[in-house]
C-alpha cells in the first residue's frame, strides 16, 4: 500500500478550554490533547479496582476468536457477564472459562440502561467509577450526549465507522492505534451504512478496493492520560495494543433538534441528512420511468448539480447556525 498518503495526528500538550474552543475546535480535524487532567482513574484503574468498583452488573460484550473483528462476516458473538467477570477476562490472554476459544478476544462498548431508548452514560451505569474520571469541561452540560466505556482485549481491532457526534476519546488505561480518514474521502471507503467494507486496512484487498489508497491515512498511538478529539462524521478504526481502558464522551455540534431522537449510539444521521437521502432515492424511482441511455444523462446531471451545491470547496458554508461549545 505504497501509494496510500499518511498524516501524523497532531499532537497539543497541555491544552486549556480556551485554546481548544479558539485554535483547534474549529478546524475540524483529528487531534490528540495530552497532558490534560483526567481525574484520579488513571492511577486507580487497575484490574482489581476496576472489578471491585465496578461490581456485578451485566454488560453485553462482543467476543470473537479473532482480535480483528468483521461486522461484514460477523465474525463475534454477542454475550453478556457480569462486568468484573468481563474485565478479568478480556485482561488476560487466555481464559479457563471461555465462550468461544481459550484465547478469545473480548470489547465492551457500554449501552445505557435502556439500551434502545438512552444513551450510556458513565455517571448512571457505573457511578463508583464515574467519580474517578473527570470529563474534560470542553462544551456545555447541555450539549452533553453520551459517556461510553471501550474495553479491549490486547489486540482487539474495531471496524471503520463514523459517528454523528463530536467525540473526545480518553484512553486511560494501555495504548491504541487509532487510524482515521476524513469525510472527504467517503467513497473511497466502500461504505455499508456507517462503516467502511475494508476490514483489514492495513492490507487491503485493492482488487476489490481499489479507491481505497486514494484514501488519506491520519494515524496516532493513544497512551494513558491522552485524550483524541474525533470530529462528527470523521472515521476511525482502531486496535488495542495492550488491554486497555477508554471512555468517550459525544457531544452535540449541532442544534439538539438536528438530531435523530431516538439514536441512542450517537450515529444515526442527522434527521435533514436522513430525509435528503429519502428524497434521493424517490428521485431515482422517478428516473426508472426513463430508458436506460436518458437515465445515465439525468443522473450525470444530478451529480453535477449535488457536487455544486455541496461539495466545502464548491460553496461557501454558512456555519453561524452551527452550535459552538460554551
Ligand atoms: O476506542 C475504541 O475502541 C473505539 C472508539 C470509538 O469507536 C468511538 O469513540 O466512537
Amino acid at each position: 500500500m505504497e501509494l496510500q498518503e499518511k498524516v501524523a495526528v497532531p499532537i497539543f500538550t497541555e491544552v486549556e478550554k480556551e485554546v481548544f474552543l479558539r485554535d483547534i475546535y474549529p478546524q475540524r480535524r483529528p487531534a490528540v490533547l495530552r497532558g490534560v487532567s483526567l481525574g484520579p482513574c488513571l492511577e486507580k484503574w487497575t484490574v482489581e479496582y476496576l472489578g471491585q468498583n465496578g461490581g456485578d452488573k451485566e454488560v453485553k460484550i462482543h467476543v470473537s476468536t479473532v482480535p480483528q473483528m468483521d461486522f461484514l462476516h460477523k465474525n463475534f458473538a454477542y454475550k453478556t457477564l457480569p462486568f468484573n467477570e468481563f474485565v478479568k477476562r478480556a485482561s488476560e490472554k487466555k481464559h479457563s472459562d471461555f465462550f468461544l476459544c481459550e484465547d478469545e478476544s473480548y470489547y465492551l462498548r457500554s449501552l445505557g440502561e435502556d439500551v434502545r431508548k438512552e444513551p450510556a452514560d458513565l455517571s448512571k451505569q457505573f457511578p463508583v467509577l464515574a467519580e474517578d474520571f473527570h470529563i474534560p469541561q470542553f462544551f456545555t452540560a447541555d450539549q452533553f450526549f453520551s459517556s461510553v466505556f471501550r474495553i479491549s482485549s490486547c489486540g482487539l481491532q474495531l471496524w471503520t465507522h463514523y459517528d454523528v457526534m463530536d467525540n473526545l476519546l480518553a484512553q486511560v488505561t494501555g495504548t491504541k492505534r487509532v487510524v482515521l480518514y476524513s469525510p472527504q474521502d467517503a467513497l473511497h471507503l466502500y461504505l455499508s451504512g456507517d462503516k467502511s467494507e475494508v476490514v483489514d486496512i492495513d492490507s487491503p484487498d485493492l482488487k476489490r478496493f481499489p479507491d481505497f489508497v486514494k484514501a488519506k491515512r491520519y494515524e496516532c498511538v493513544l497512551e494513558p492520560g491522552d485524550l483524541l478529539f474525533i470530529p462528527a462524521l470523521w472515521f476511525h478504526n482502531t486496535v488495542a495494543l495492550q488491554f486497555g481502558v477508554g471512555v468517550n464522551v459525544f457531544w452535540r455540534h449541532l442544534p439538539a433538534d438536528s438530531y435523530d431522537r431516538k439514536d441512542p449510539y450517537g450515529n444515526k444521521d442527522p434527521v435533514a441528512a436522513t430525509r435528503a437521502l429519502q428524497a434521493l432515492e424517490r428521485a431515482l424511482h422517478t428516473l426508472d420511468e426513463l430508458p436506460a441511455d436518458y437515465r445515465d444523462f439525468y443522473g450525470r446531471r444530478m451529480i453535477q448539480r449535488i457536487q455544486k451545491r455541496t461539495y466545502c470547496d464548491s460553496v461557501t458554508l454558512p456555519t453561524s447556525q452551527f452550535t459552538k461549545p460554551g
